[in-house]
C-alpha cells in the first residue's frame, strides 16, 4: 500500500471589506475545493485551511468611508463571507479569522523569533504623511502612477495591473486617498525583512520547482532578476497586530506579513477544535507534507516569494510545494469592480440559482493560463446544453428506463459485447483521466474528461437502442441498462469534486448507502452495483434555465451601471449609515454671489457664496458643465461642515451638491422656492 500523500491546501484569505463575488471564487476558491475534494476521495491525508483577512487598510478605508469602526466592518463581512463559501460548497476544514487572539499570538511569535535571531533590520525612513488627516499613509492610503507600467491607480504596496511589488515612495504623482492632497514625506522608522538576503535561497527554491505553472515561474524569476528589495513589515497604523517590541510605540505589523501566517493560525485553531492542539505540526512541520497555495495572480509575490522567505528565516516549517495561481475572471467583457458594482455577488446569485451550475460554469471557464470571461448567456448555455443536455439527460433516461421496464431494479447483465466493453473501459479509465488533470490543477481539462464519460454514455445508450431491444432481445437490453446504472454510479463519484450537491442527489437516486464524498476514487470506475439493487424513483438532476431568467440577470447587471441605479454596493453603503451619522452632515442653502474659472484648470470654478450672515469660498469641479455667469444669484445646496481642503492652492470651505450620471448628465441641486441662504436642510 503506497504511503498516503499528505497535503496542506490554502486559499487566499479574503479581506472582510465586502462580500464575495464569483471572480474571487473562480480564482482561488473553486479550483482549490475541487482539488481537495478529489484528494479526499483519493484517500489523501489532506487539510484545507482558510479564513478572513481582517487587518490592513482595505478594512480601515471602508470603515472610514462609512464612519464606523474596523471591528464593525469585519463583524459584518466575516460571517457573510464564511456563509457564502459554505452555501457554494467550498469545503474548508477550517475557516478562521485574523482578528482572533490565536492569530495575533502566531504573528507576534513569528515576529519575535525573527527579531531575536537578528534577522529584522530597523531602518529610519521617509514615508508619506497627510498633513490634513494627520497620519502616515501606508499602502492603499496612497495611490499614484506605477513606476513600472504607468498605471495611474497603483497602490502604495502593489500595482494591481502589472503585479509589481512597490514601496509607496516609488509612486509618481502620489495622492492621499484620505484627503486627495499630495502627501509630504516625513521621517519614521520601521522594521524590515531582509528579502535581499534570501535572493539565492529563493532562486534555488524556484529551481527545485520546475513543475510550477509557467505564469508563476515567470513572475518569480522576474523578481529575482530585478533584485529583491528588503521589505518593511511594520506600519504606522492602529488597526492590526501590535509589534511586540518595547520601542515599537503603536506600530502594527504589515498586513501581508501576518496574513500569510493566517494559514498557520487557522490550522492551529483547527487542531484545537479537534482536541489535538499539536496536530497542526503534523502538516506545517512535516517535510513530507505538500503545502499548496491557491491564489489569484495578484497574490503570487506574497505566496511564492515573501511567505517562503519568512518560513526559511523561521526554520522548521515546510515551504510551498506549489502556488498554482490563476489569472483573472472578467464579467461580460469587463473587469469586476466592487465600486461600480460590476459583479455577480455569490449571495445574490444563490438567491435565484443552485450552486452547482455556477461551479460547473466557473470550472469550465477557469482562468488557468489566461484571463477568461463569465457571461450570463454562456452560463445558461452550459447549464442547458451540458448539465441538462448531456450529464442530466444520460442519468435521467437510464434511471427512467430501468424504472419503467425493469421495475426500478438494476437488471442482470449478460457477458458484455464489444460495445459494452467499450463503455465499461471508458468508465474504468475515467478516474485516472480526471485525476491526472486534477493533480496538475487543470480543472478545465478534468471537467472535460468527466463530461466525456457522459457524452460516451449517451452515445452508448443511443447505439444500443434499448427502446427497441426491450421488445426483441430483453437480455441485451438488460445488459445495456445494467451498464448504464454502473456508469451512473461512477458519475456520482466522479462529479463529486465539481458538483458536490448534485453528486449527493444522484447517490440518493441510486439508493446507495453512505456518503458519496467518502467513496473510493480509484475504484469509482468499477461496476459496483449488484443486479437486483433497487433504485429510488428517478428525478431530474438539473433544470433548464429559461431565456427570460437570463435576460433579467443581464438587465440587472446593466441597470447597476446606469445613473441613479439601485447599486447593490451603494445600497449596502446607504443602509449602513445610521441616522445619527447622517445628522452630522450639515447641509445648507447658499446663494452664489460670484463665480469664476480657476486659472490653468478646465474643471474648476471659484465661487463666493453667502451662507446666512457668513461668506464662504468654494472650489467646485463643474466648469465642464456650467458657465460661471449661469451660477451667480442661484440658490444651491452645500455641505457646510466639510473640513476645508486646499485645491490648486485655493482653500475650499464646503462642497456644492450636484448629480452627475455615468452617461454624462449633470444637474446642480437647487431648491424650488427662493428660501433664504443659510437655511438648514433636514
Ligand atoms: N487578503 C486578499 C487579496 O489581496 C488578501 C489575500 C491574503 S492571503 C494571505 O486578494
Ligand atoms: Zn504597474
Amino acid at each position: 500500500m503506497s504511503k498516503k500523500e499528505k497535503l496542506l491546501v490554502t486559499s487566499a484569505l479574503p479581506y472582510t471589506n465586502g462580500p464575495v463575488h464569483i471572480g474571487h471564487v473562480a480564482g482561488a476558491y473553486l479550483p482549490a475545493d475541487i482539488f481537495v475534494r478529489y484528494h479526499r476521495l483519493k484517500g489523501s491525508d489532506i487539510v484545507y485551511m482558510c479564513g478572513s483577512d481582517e487587518h490592513g487598510v482595505a478594512i480601515t478605508i471602508r470603515a472610514e468611508r462609512e464612519g464606523v469602526s474596523p471591528r464593525d466592518i469585519i463583524d459584518r463581512y466575516h460571517p457573510q463571507i464564511k456563509n457564502s463559501f459554505e452555501r457554494l460548497g467550498v469545503s474548508f476544514d477550517n475557516y478562521s479569522r485574523t482578528s482572533l487572539p490565536i492569530h495575533h499570538e502566531t504573528g507576534q511569535e513569528f515576529f519575535s523569533d525573527l527579531y531575536s535571531k537578528g534577522i529584522l533590520k530597523k531602518k529610519q525612513e521617509k514615508q508619506f504623511y497627510d498633513e490634513k488627516a494627520k497620519m502616515f499613509l501606508p499602502d492603499r492610503y496612497v495611490e499614484g502612477t506605477c513606476p513600472v507600467c504607468a498605471f495611474e491607480e497603483a497602490r502604495g504596496d502593489q500595482c494591481e495591473l502589472c503585479g509589481s511589488d512597490l514601496n509607496q515612495t516609488d509612486l509618481k504623482n502620489p495622492v492621499s486617498k484620505l484627503s486627495g492632497e499630495t502627501p509630504v514625506l516625513r521621517d519614521t522608522f520601521h522594521w524590515y525583512f531582509p528579502l535581499g538576503d534570501f535572493q539565492e535561497r529563493l532562486r534555488a527554491f524556484f529551481d527545485a520547482r520546475p513543475n510550477w505553472k509557467e505564469n508563476v515561474r515567470n513572475y518569480c524569476y522576474g523578481w529575482i532578476k530585478q533584485g529583491l528589495q528588503d521589505r518593511a513589515i511594520t506600519r504606522d497604523l492602529t488597526w492590526g497586530i501590535k509589534v511586540p517590541l518595547e520601542d515599537a510605540g503603536d506600530k502594527v505589523m504589515y498586513v501581508w506579513f501576518e496574513a500569510v501566517l493566517g494559514y498557520i493560525s487557522s490550522t492551529k485553531e483547527w487542531a484545537q477544535k479537534r482536541g489535538e492542539p499539536e496536530r497542526w505540526k503534523d502538516y506545517w512541520q512535516d517535510e513530507n507534507c505538500k503545502l499548496v497555495h491557491f491564489v489569484g495572480k495578484d497574490n503570487i509575490v506574497f505566496h511564492a516569494v515573501m511567505f517562503p522567505s519568512f518560513l526559511m528565516a523561521r526554520g522548521g516549517y515546510v515551504l510551498p510545494h506549489d502556488v498554482p495561481a490563476n489569472e483573472f475572471l472578467n464579467l461580460e467583457g469587463a473587469k469586476f469592480s466592487t465600486s461600480r458594482d460590476h459583479a455577480v455577488w455569490v449571495d445574490d446569485y444563490l438567491e435565484r440559482f443552485q450552486p452547482d451550475p455556477l461551479r460547473y460554469c466557473l470550472a469550465a471557464i477557469a482562468p488557468e493560463t489566461k484571463d477568461s470571461d463569465f457571461s450570463w448567456k454562456d452560463f445558461q448555455t452550459r447549464n442547458n446544453s451540458e448539465l441538462v443536455g448531456i450529464l442530466g439527460n444520460f442519468v435521467n433516461r437510464s434511471l427512467t428506463f430501468i424504472q419503467k421496464h425493469f421495475d426500478g431494479k438494476v437488471p442482470a447483465a449478460q457477458p458484455p459485447d464489444e460495445l459494452d466493453q467499450w463503455m465499461l473501459k471508458c468508465m474504468a479509465e475515467a478516474p485516472g483521466a480526471i485525476g491526472d488533470s486534477l493533480e496538475k490543477y487543470e480543472v478545465r481539462r478534468a471537467l472535460k474528461a468527466l463530461m466525456d464519460v457522459a457524452r460516451n454514455a449517451n452515445k452508448y445508450f443511443n447505439d444500443k437502442e434499448p427502446w427497441r431491444r426491450v421488445h426483441d432481445d430483453r437480455d441485451v437490453c438488460a445488459t445495456t441498462l445494467n451498464i448504464c446504472a454502473q456508469v451512473s454510479r461512477a458519475l456520482a463519484v466522479l462529479m463529486a469534486p465539481f458538483l458536490p450537491f448534485s453528486a449527493v442527489k444522484l447517490w440518493k437516486l441510486l439508493n446507495l448507502p453512505g456518503n458519496v464524498h467518502e467513496q473510493n476514487w480509484g475504484q469509482s470506475g468499477e461496476a459496483a452495483l449488484a443486479a437486483g439493487h433497487v433504485l429510488n424513483p428517478p428525478e431530474v438532476l438539473f433544470s433548464k434555465i429559461e431565456n427570460d431568467v437570463i435576460s433579467e440577470e443581464t438587465n440587472r447587471l446593466k441597470s447597476k451601471a446606469k445613473p441613479g441605479s439601485n447599486k447593490t454596493a451603494e445600497k449596502e453603503e446607504r443602509t449602513l449609515i445610521s441616522f445619527d451619522q447622517f445628522k452630522d452632515v450639515d447641509l445648507r442653502i447658499a446663494k452664489v454671489l460670484t463665480a469664476e474659472k480657476v486659472e490653468k484648470t478646465d474643471k474648476l470654478l471659484r465661487l463666493e457664496v453667502e451662507l446666512g450672515t457668513e461668506q464662504r469660498q468654494i472650489i467646485a469641479g463643474m466648469a465642464e458643465f456650467l458657465a460661471p455667469e449661469d451660477l451667480v444669484g442661484k440658490k444651491v445646496v452645500v455641505v457646510a461642515n466639510l473640513q476645508p481642503a486646499k485645491i490648486r492652492g485655493l482653500e475650499s470651505q464646503g462642497m456644492l451638491l450636484a448629480a452627475e450620471s455615468e452617461s454624462g448628465e449633470f444637474s446642480l441641486l437647487t431648491v424650488e422656492k427662493d428660501i433664504s441662504s443659510g437655511t438648514k436642510i433636514r
